[in-house]
């Protein structure tokens, strides 16, 4: 099984570690487990949960405050970075092996990571090894993308990672929230450019005749690459950080290996080969005092347990495939449980509950092959008086022992109400 990876990349300040929380947030809401790893060893601030911290292996203020290796704080950086690169196995050991997992990793902002220096894409190669399938996820700050001089340089940026790494990417503005109507407006012209015309761009910079050529020729090398796309990303809006993980799954083929999960139907396990038949279906014991054919008295689960206890699942399904005939008598108990339910919700007691259910449990009510018996098609009609009364019988015995049990689950003996939770748990 493939493991997924982010690297979540961009300038200081563009809102890296912002994007992971978010996204775990929203991964959570979705089920999903996302984990983070914090690689910027200069970090100070961080509001998600760390699966590994590569401040644990080192950190630029000791780097900084060394007497022998005197580093600022860029240089600093770019020897934690090293040391990290040559420390892998720390970061495989934090990782540990969990398949399918998906992490993000929360990177550095220094721009030569991405520019010319190896450590990156040391790390891509690594992960890969390691079975990842990596994105890179690209962020800018959409604040600074409303001219197309910064637009242009955010965009090289971006494009200059891409072309190291060698991996998906996905480009991301940032702080969407933050821009009013008109420069939202002004803005969408970047989500998906068109660089000739943005050279044409009345702005002075672009006039310069001296550079005429060079920003010609830079719009022609984006243009070729044809990956200035930028997604939106506003933390504030779930649906479009819908949108951008969808991207970025899509792009690592995310869950086309997960297992389908198809809805599945319970059947009764109920059916042995002494089990006694009314026309074609199974007379199952039932623990109950009501009279009637069948007795079970000292077996542990009996088919009315079951069918409460598949209830949810159950009734749902139009397409039921029967595979016996005990599931017969556990989709007539089924469907019966969701008449009762209709009655029960209205009651305001206990006794009042018991009442109704007495009452719909002998009311005259259809058995196979009679109009009105709603599975006509599936169920053998009686063959003759003696099964006629069987079957009626045993319906009956059916109903009443399932309107009591229903009852023992729907009222709240503090209240005597019927309890919101029984029921929406029962249907
Ligand atoms: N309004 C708004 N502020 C953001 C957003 N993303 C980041 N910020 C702010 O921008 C600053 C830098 O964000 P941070 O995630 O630490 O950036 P990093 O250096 O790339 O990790 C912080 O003050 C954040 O609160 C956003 O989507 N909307
Ligand atoms: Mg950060």
């Amino acid at each position: 099984m493939p493991r997924y990876a982010q690297l979540v990349m961009g300038p200081a300040g563009s809102g890296k570690s912002t994007y992971c929380s978010t996204m775990v947030q929203h991964a959570e809401s979705l089920n999903r487990s996302v984990q983070v790893v914090n690689l910027d060893p200069a970090a100070e601030y961080f509001n998600y949960p760390v699966m590994a911290d590569i401040r644990e292996l080192i950190q630029v203020d000791d780097v900084m405050e060394d007497d022998t290796l005197r580093f600022g704080p860029n240089g600093g950086l770019v020897f934690c970075m090293e040391y990290f690169a040559n420390n892998f196995d720390w970061l495989e050991e934090s990782l540990g092996h969990v398949e399918d997992d998906y992490i993000l990793f929360d990177c550095p902002g220094q721009i030569e990571l991405y520019t010319h220096l190896p450590v990156m894409r040391q790390l891509v190669e690594q992960l890969q090894q390691w079975e990842f399938r990596v994105c890179g996820v690209f962020l800018v700050d959409s604040q600074f993308m409303v001219e197309s001089f910064k637009f242009i340089s955010g965009v090289m940026a971006a494009l200059s990672a891409m072309v190291t790494l060698e991996i998906p990417q996905v480009n991301i503005m940032t702080k969407m929230d933050l821009l009013g109507p008109k420069a939202k407006k002004e803005i969408e012209k970047y989500l998906d450019p068109d660089m000739y015309s943005m050279m044409e761009d009345n702005s002075e910079s672009f006039r310069s005749k001296k550079f005429k050529k060079l920003n010609k020729a830079i719009c022609g090398l984006i243009d070729d690459y044809s990956m200035v796309r930028f997604l939106p990303f506003d933390r504030t809006d779930e649906e479009g950080v819908n949108i951008v993980l969808q991207n970025i799954d899509f792009s690592i083929q995310y869950g086309e290996d997960l297992e389908v999960k198809e809805p599945k139907a319970y059947h009764s396990s109920l059916m042995v080969p002494e089990t006694r038949m009314v026309g074609n279906i199974a007379l199952l014991p039932v623990k109950t005092q009501f009279k009637g054919p069948a007795r079970g008295d000292g077996i542990d689960l009996d088919i009315i347990d079951e069918a409460i206890y598949y209830f949810k699942a159950n009734v749902f399904f139009k397409n039921y495939e029967i595979k016996n005939e005990a599931d017969r008598t556990l989709i007539y108990v089924t469907l019966y449980i969701s008449e009762c339910l209709k009655k029960l919700q209205k009651c305001s007691s206990r006794s009042q509950g018991e009442k109704e259910m007495y009452t719909l449990g002998i009311t005259n009510f259809p058995i196979p092959g009679e109009p009105g018996f709603p599975l006509n098609a599936m169920y053998a009609k009686p063959a003759n008086k003696q099964e006629d009364e069987a079957m009626r019988a045993y319906l009956q015995q059916l109903r009443q022992e399932t309107g009591l049990r229903l009852c023992d689950r729907v009222f709240d003996p503090q209240t005597d109400k019927p309890s919101k939770v029984s029921l929406i748990l029962l249907g």
